[in-house]
């Protein structure tokens, strides 16, 4: 089944033609009443008016994250706030978060977006579809949320955690469809098995997952375990949450909702676009965001666009699974985080030198992050009753930075290899790239 046929089977060239016209009255938009905006575009010598065709996005400027960060908190609205009906952020734990305003059409879209998404799950108004994304400044909940009452599906809005409980509400209700960060889902699989529930015997037909990178052997082992098929869910805070970009049942690439969002791949070191095919940076526009439109926002996820003809009839292009990152950060447990915030915490400290390595696995299918710190020559002589002391001091200084716990291991001094250029700070052990492994 299609939700919305007119608009996902159009033909390129109508389609073209929408874009356009969407993106002349965003850019106007934006101009006019975001005055970071009408500064950037008039430092540069362009106006609205410079856009005649598609390709003349090139000629507009970025958006970065540390933009957003700097006009916090409403500082991006295009809109008075009394027509904000909504709003959410980033999930960055210190630090400004980017804030995403929402009017009454902004929630449309989204719940549009997430119903066409939700559809190619197979998920109709008989279903019972269970969202363990939490509810919150996170989108995850309410995206998802939104698109399934769109659709008039049941939903469970259980948000995340209480994992025994989310098993006894799966047999007891008979969920359908199920909504989970990859992490979260191999995690519940695990507890179900330790309660006894077989959850290959469940009601369930299919599985909606993202917000995180997964390698293919994560879906293998998901879909093996709930023995139902899972589907990609892509998006962000910054231009609306999850529903920019979902999978249909090919189950090969996520179909960009490119009338809503217009999609951009570029060379990450040159700013460079390129062509069909090529992995890059994806850039995003917003096309009738009214809230907080974004022109040319860098996400900094690493994917290529794919215009090939669909199984499934829709024409929307399609892009790659997310494999990494054009930036360091790391989403751990769900919340993003850069090495330098670690940095800063540890330059805090006398005791230890900033020499420093972050390890992150996936033990039992939950992010574990490790960080390996140098203690100071002088320090690593005393006594064990004071190195203890120290673990904890850096734990709790991280803990305060970023928000989440993290294990720390004080090692020697001088044992984290040096390195010539840039350090290499992040040993990411998870492996979400199949291909280059
Ligand atoms: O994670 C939105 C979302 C919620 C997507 C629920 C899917 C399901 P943020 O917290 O702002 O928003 O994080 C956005 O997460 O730039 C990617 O780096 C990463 N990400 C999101 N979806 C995927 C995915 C939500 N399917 C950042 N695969 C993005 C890989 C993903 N990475």
């Amino acid at each position: 089944m299609i939700w919305n046929e007119e608009a996902e089977c159009m033909s390129p060239d109508e389609r073209s033609d929408l874009q356009l016209e969407r993106l002349q009255k965003v850019v106007k938009q934006a101009y006019e009443n975001v005055p970071y905006y009408r500064k950037r575009f008039d430092d540069l010598g362009i106006k609205p008016d410079d856009i005649q065709k598609l390709e003349d996005i090139e000629k507009l400027p970025f958006t970065t994250k540390d933009d957003l960060r700097e006009a916090y908190p409403f500082g991006m609205f295009a809109v008075p706030q009394r027509k904000i009906v909504e709003v959410h952020t980033s999930s960055g734990t210190t630090g400004k978060p980017t804030v995403s305003g929402y009017t009454r059409k902004d929630l449309e879209v989204w719940s549009e977006v997430m119903a066409r998404g939700l559809t190619m799950f197979g998920l109709t108004e008989d279903d019972i579809i269970q969202n363990t994304h939490g509810y919150g400044l996170f989108t995850g909940g309410f995206g998802v949320h939104y698109g399934a009452q769109n659709i008039g599906a049941t939903v469970i809005p259980i948000s995340t955690g209480q994992t025994k409980r989310q098993i006894e509400i799966m047999k007891d209700f008979g969920t359908t469809v199920l909504i989970f960060t990859p992490s979260y889902g191999l995690y519940l699989a695990e507890v179900a098995e330790e309660e006894g529930v077989d959850t290959k015997k469940l009601n369930l037909k299919s599985i909606g997952f993202g917000a995180e990178m997964w390698t293919g052997e994560m879906r293998e082992e998901i879909e093996r375990r709930f023995n139902a098929p899972a589907y990609n869910i892509y998006g962000l805070t910054e231009i609306m949450g999850p529903g920019v970009a979902l999978e249909c049942e090919e189950q090969n690439g996520l179909h960009v909702m490119e009338d809503y969002f217009y999609p951009e791949i570029i060379n990450s070191e040159t700013d460079e676009t390129l062509p069909e095919g090529e992995r890059g940076e994806m850039v995003l526009t917003t096309l009738t965001r009214e809230g907080t439109p974004l022109i040319r926002f860098r996400t900094k996820d690493i994917t290529a666009l794919r215009r090939d003809k669909c199984g499934c009839g829709r024409t929307l292009a399609k892009m790659d699974r997310i494999t990494g990152r054009a930036d360091d950060m790391l989403k751990v447990k769900g919340v993003a985080l850069f090495p330098s915030q670690i940095e800063k915490a540890l330059l805090k400290m006398d005791e230890v030198e900033p020499h420093y390595q972050i390890i992150v696995t996936r033990p039992h299918h939950l992010d574990e992050l490790e960080v390996q710190v140098e203690t100071s020559p002088k320090l690593f002589s005393d006594e064990v009753k004071e190195l203890v002391a120290i673990r904890k001091k850096i734990e709790d200084y991280i803990h305060n930075e970023i928000g989440i716990r993290v294990n720390v291991t004080l090692v020697e001094p001088k044992t984290i290899p040096r390195s010539e250029g840039k350090a290499v700070r992040v040993i990411d052990k998870r492996k979400f790239d199949d291909k280059e492994d």
